[in-house]
């Protein structure tokens, strides 16, 4: 009977699979098409008697819209799909991007490179010179006497050389550079040394066997300590604001005379006292003083006609008072967690 085989024909096009592309066109050839089914059922409607004729006509044509909707709504649906799709359906796009591992400056490189171009503002120039250092050059011609502690092997690091040579030392101080500076010109000098230097210590929160210092030395006709105060007032203003204090206090160093250890306004209590500057509002940042005659001769610099002022600091110490770092160790351990604070800072 033609009415049994359109409600069977109907109930497999209700019930197609239509995943893929390929299933629709399946679905094509086997009912719509022109070889199709219902091609098929169109034929057959001449052998069907008069009467029924067009009550099957009609069935015949609802389950050919039947077809033809499943047929186009699929094929809507999957040529929107494969317009979205990505080219590579393997390849996850929603993933997300490997980070860029970007270094950062390291912040005694920052705060090296600050005092460098404030002093460069005011005419002084950078000088360099060995890590590896003979006696005379870190001790000798600084007015070290013989004996001083600062020779000793609990202070000073030494390189072994031949038996019957003269021992090496890895510099313990920057002052070794301006000696050659003093060397090989004559005044006016205006140089800053900034370096890497070596002491014989124990490794803790506030000390280490090598660190970092910056020297300034000025020497020239009529150099006073005046011109030394004046220059690290403009110095400390320049790097921790106008509103610091700069005070000097009496010292002693083999290579200066007279000489004075610097200090600043505290930075954590503006002053007030606080357990960074223990009560007193000052903290200390370096020593100066001028340049001994007896360390002028020694360099080839006529003490009768010149002057000089010199000064020095510890960079790790600077960068602690300016950043608020509690522990020198974090210098050196390279901990990015610690480094990447530094991002972007000039
Ligand atoms: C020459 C003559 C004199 C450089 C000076 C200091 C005072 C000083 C310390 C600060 C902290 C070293 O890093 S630290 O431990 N430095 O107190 N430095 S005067 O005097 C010189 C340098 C070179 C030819």
């Amino acid at each position: 009977m033609m009415q049994d085989t359109i409600a069977r024909v109907r109930a497999e096009i209700a019930a197609y699979d239509l995943t893929t592309a390929e299933q629709l066109d399946q679905f094509r050839i086997a009912y719509t098409g022109r070889k199709g089914q219902l091609a098929d059922l169109f034929d057959q409607l001449k052998t069907v008697p008069q009467e029924e004729r067009r009550a099957v006509g009609q069935e015949l044509n609802q389950l050919k819209q039947l077809a033809q909707a499943r047929f186009e709504e699929r094929q809507q649906e999957l040529e929107a799909a494969s317009a979205n799709a990505p080219a590579d359906p393997t390849f996850d796009y929603t993933l997300p991007t490997v980070p860029q591992a970007l270094g950062t400056r390291h912040p005694l490189s920052l705060v090296r490179e600050e005092i460098v171009r404030i002093l460069a503002r005011i005419g002084f120039n950078v000088a360099e010179g060995p890590e590896i250092e003979d006696d005379w050059h870190n001790f000798t011609a600084l007015n070290f006497p013989e004996n001083h502690p600062a020779r000793d092997m609990q202070d000073t690091f030494f390189v072994r050389r031949e038996p019957g040579e003269a021992e090496w030392v890895l510099r313990t101080h920057t002052s070794p550079v301006q000696v050659r500076v003093m060397k090989s010109q004559q005044p006016p000098i205006r140089s800053i040394m900034p370096g890497r230097v070596y002491r014989n210590e124990a490794i803790s929160a506030r000390a280490h066997m090598m660190f970092h210092q910056v020297e300034a030395l000025f020497v020239d006709e009529n150099v006073s300590f005046a011109d030394l105060k004046q220059t690290v007032y403009y110095f400390v203003q320049e790097l921790f604001g106008n509103d610091m204090q700069v005070r000097f206090r009496p010292s002693f160093f083999p290579f200066t005379e007279p000489s004075a250890e610097i200090d600043i306004t505290c930075l954590i209590c503006k002053g007030k006292g606080c357990n960074i500057c223990k009560g007193t509002g000052w903290v200390e940042i370096g020593g100066c003083g001028m340049v001994d005659p007896a360390v002028l001769e020694q360099s080839g610099i006529d003490p009768e006609r010149y002057s000089g002022y010199a000064w020095g600091m510890g960079i790790e110490r600077i960068t602690m008072l300016k950043y608020q770092i509690k522990d020198l160790r974090l210098f050196t351990e390279n901990d990015t967690r610690f480094l990447r604070q530094f991002e972007g800072v000039q």
